[in-house]
């Protein structure tokens, strides 16, 4: 056996300890964390801020101990039900747009979900995710989270990482229907019915999965003012508005600009028309497929494209609903310079 391989196998041996311990302390952690109620599951635990269910607890403390960055990783960042299918795949298909024509497009055969992975139900031989071998510069790994910017290792957080993040926010009362929409269709038969009125409260007291939503947002909004250059912060009702502007902005936050000969030839036109709404619903793969998510979970395609609109949350709130959330997003954001939805009358 020569001494590189005996050397990768014993870092091997070390690795699988050192995720035995921290399985260990996640099941003694199960035990202390507040508990409350989710949409998919019964039990979400408050860690470091954020509610989640055990698996993304599991999944943050194995990347927060054992992520190996590579300096060229960017990483889709979002609120659940914030625009995410959309920008995976805008994303992807900016990266790869010389390597396939649209005609025969990896996004013909595979939903957005499974063009690149999740961390939130991360395990280390996921995705090679220990593989610190150099990349090439043009080809930058993708990652997608919804987990709180603190709660990312430092290690990618910090300056000198190299590593990038574009994340995407929406109004909170979109997100709010969507999530209603998203969560309940897929909540197990065996839970009782959760009303809508129980899911508002949920949303509104930031115990929901990922919540508190305001405090997930502010966090993204504070480090991208802090560093520009490292986080692009989009948000999905002016990506609706001009998505052109928007797909050339992340194509060169991406270091991969729209070059004028693509301009000229239609190319940002392309990839608009390619990922949207309605040309990505209409695709067989997202009538018909489904993702797998890491955990075992079947979620069918078509739940990620319901109406894909700004301000459905008028078929679903009440007056006194709509002004519930609007006021906490005024007092959460008021100091921030950030703003979504209306302000409160
Ligand atoms: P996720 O958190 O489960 O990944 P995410 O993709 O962030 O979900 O959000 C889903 C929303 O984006 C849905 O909104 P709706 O419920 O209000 O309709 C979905 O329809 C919308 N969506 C999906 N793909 C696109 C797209 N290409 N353009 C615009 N909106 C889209």
């Amino acid at each position: 056996m020569t001494f590189i391989r005996r050397t990768q196998i014993m870092s091997s041996e070390r690795d699988e300890e050192e995720e035995q311990k921290t399985l260990q302390q996640h099941a003694q952690l199960l035990t202390e964390l507040p508990k409350a109620l989710g949409t998919f599951e019964t039990d979400l635990y408050l860690y470091q801020g954020m509610w989640l269910y055990p698996d993304a607890i599991l999944s943050i403390m194995l990347m927060q101990n054992h992520f190996n960055h590579h300096p060229t990783d960017i990483f889709l960042t979002s609120f659940m039900k914030s625009g995410t299918t959309w920008l995976r795949s805008l994303m992807f298909t900016i990266l790869n747009r010389s390597r396939f024509d649209f005609s025969n497009h990896p996004l013909l055969r595979k939903g957005p979900h499974d063009c690149f992975p999740v961390l939130d139900l991360y395990k280390p031989k996921d995705y090679n995710i220990t593989n610190t071998k150099p990349l090439p510069s043009n080809s930058p790994r993708l990652f997608a989270t919804h987990f709180a910017y603190k709660m990312l290792p430092s290690s990618i957080t910090e300056p000198s990482s190299g590593c990038k993040f574009v994340y995407v926010c929406r109004d909170p009362k979109d997100v709010l229907v969507s999530i209603w929409h998203f969560n309940i269709g897929l909540r197990p038969k065996e839970l009782p019915p959760l009303s809508f009125e129980q899911v508002f409260n949920m949303f509104c007291e930031g115990v929901i999965e990922y919540g508190p939503y305001w405090d997930q947002v502010l966090g993204f909004w504070n480090a991208a003012l802090e560093s520009p250059d490292k986080i692009l912060f989009f948000k999905y009702e002016e990506m609706k508005r001009d998505p052109e502007v928007h797909v050339k902005k992340l194509a060169e936050f991406m270091g991969l600009p729209i070059s004028i000969q693509e301009e000229e030839s239609g190319m940002v036109k392309k990839i608009v028309e390619f990922c949207s709404f309605e040309h990505l619903k209409s695709l067989e793969i997202n009538k018909t497929g489904s993702h797998k998510a890491n955990n075992g979970n079947v979620v069918p395609n078509q739940s990620f494209f319901r109406k894909g609109e700004v301000g459905d949350w008028k078929c679903h709130l009440t007056e006194e609903m709509k002004d519930r959330i609007d006021r906490i997003t005024y007092d959460k954001f008021k100091d921030s310079g950030l703003t979504l939805g209306a302000a409160p009358q």
